[in-house]
């Protein structure tokens, strides 16, 4: 029995999580009784909610990884993202729907990527290609999984192989996926009990375009007022994480998954980027930007154009 370790990127939201315990699931259905699923963060409400829903445990935490050990990356491919040691470790496949990017590796592999909304759907393909069925708690949480990373298919990133794949999931979860969806996503959004720290935190990815660095986190929120309340402690915590990682440019985006907007709020020594990108003039470090919902298709592209 070979171990292999299962994840998905820094930050986790749910689609890293699930698509790790899904990824375990297919795995061991294959016959590789040595998978096992990790997680590189703390696990975040919305993901909390999805596990007790479906009566499931959270993966263990994973810190760094071994040299030659056996990996398998879901949700990801930039080792920026990745697990400490990603750079020595043997990547054996790849199942991912974000951009290339800081990926590289010495011996072939299996990679599957595909741009669609949520790595989720691309599992539910590997299941049908493989004619594994899908049991019921395993179409739960990829269900979740299309309903966060769409938005409740909201989102541009969503596709409609995204929206087929959700049908066909709630009815193999036997779930009402608007009163779900939304439940589920309410339950992400409660974010009174963290501090700014780990409000820039909860879901944060670093990136890199013409030699800048920036980060880029995003948190979903009802209310972005509610959120703005602590906006003075929130700056303080990013210039605290722009000094201690050296970023140039941090953008953290207050996401209204009701009326679908964000409001941004930037700093760093490459502010300028954003005003450009979104062509917006900073009002003490902050802009609204109406219809930004995704960080992949609306966030990082035209801050790349700009940089
Ligand atoms: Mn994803």
């Amino acid at each position: 029995m070979e171990k292999v370790f299962i994840f998905g990127h820094k930050s986790p939201d749910t689609d890293t999580i699930t698509s790790s315990i899904v990824m375990e699931n297919l795995e061991r259905k294959m016959g590789n009784t040595g998978a096992k699923a990790y997680r590189l963060g703390k696990v975040n409400k919305e993901t909390e909610f999805i596990l007790n829903y479906f009566k499931l445990e959270a993966p263990e935490l994973l810190e760094k990884i071994e040299e030659k050990a056996n990996v398998i990356l879901v949700d990801h491919n930039s080792f920026a993202q990745s697990v400490d040691g990603i750079e020595k470790a043997n990547i054996l496949k790849v199942v991912d729907h974000h951009c290339i990017s800081g990926f590289e590796t010495s011996t072939p592999l299996f990679y599957i990527a595909e741009p669609v909304g949520c790595t989720a759907t691309i599992l539910y393909e590997l299941y049908m290609m493989n004619k594994i069925e899908i049991e019921k708690a395993i179409a739960g949480l990829m269900l979740s999984a299309i309903i966060s990373d769409t938005l409740l298919f909201k989102s541009p990133t969503c596709t409609e192989k995204d929206k087929e794949v959700a049908k066909e999931l709630a009815k193999i979860a036997d779930i009402d996926i608007e009163k779900y969806g939304m439940e589920m996503l309410k339950a992400g959004t409660d974010l009174s009990d963290f501090t700014a720290e780990e409000l820039i935190n909860l879901d944060s990815k670093e990136f890199e375009a013409n030699g800048m660095k920036f980060q880029v986190a995003q948190v979903n929120t009802a209310c972005i007022e509610d959120v703005l309340k602590g906006k003075e402690e929130i700056e303080n915590a990013i210039n605290a994480f722009i000094k201690a990682n050296n970023i140039d440019l941090f953008l953290f985006a207050i996401t209204d998954i009701i009326n679908s907007n964000s409001e941004a709020i930037v700093l760093g020594n490459k502010k300028e980027i954003a005003e450009k990108a979104f062509n917006v003039k900073l009002e003490d470090n902050r802009a609204f930007l109406p219809g930004v919902v995704s960080r992949k298709k609306q966030i990082i592209p035209v801050i790349k154009e700009n940089a």
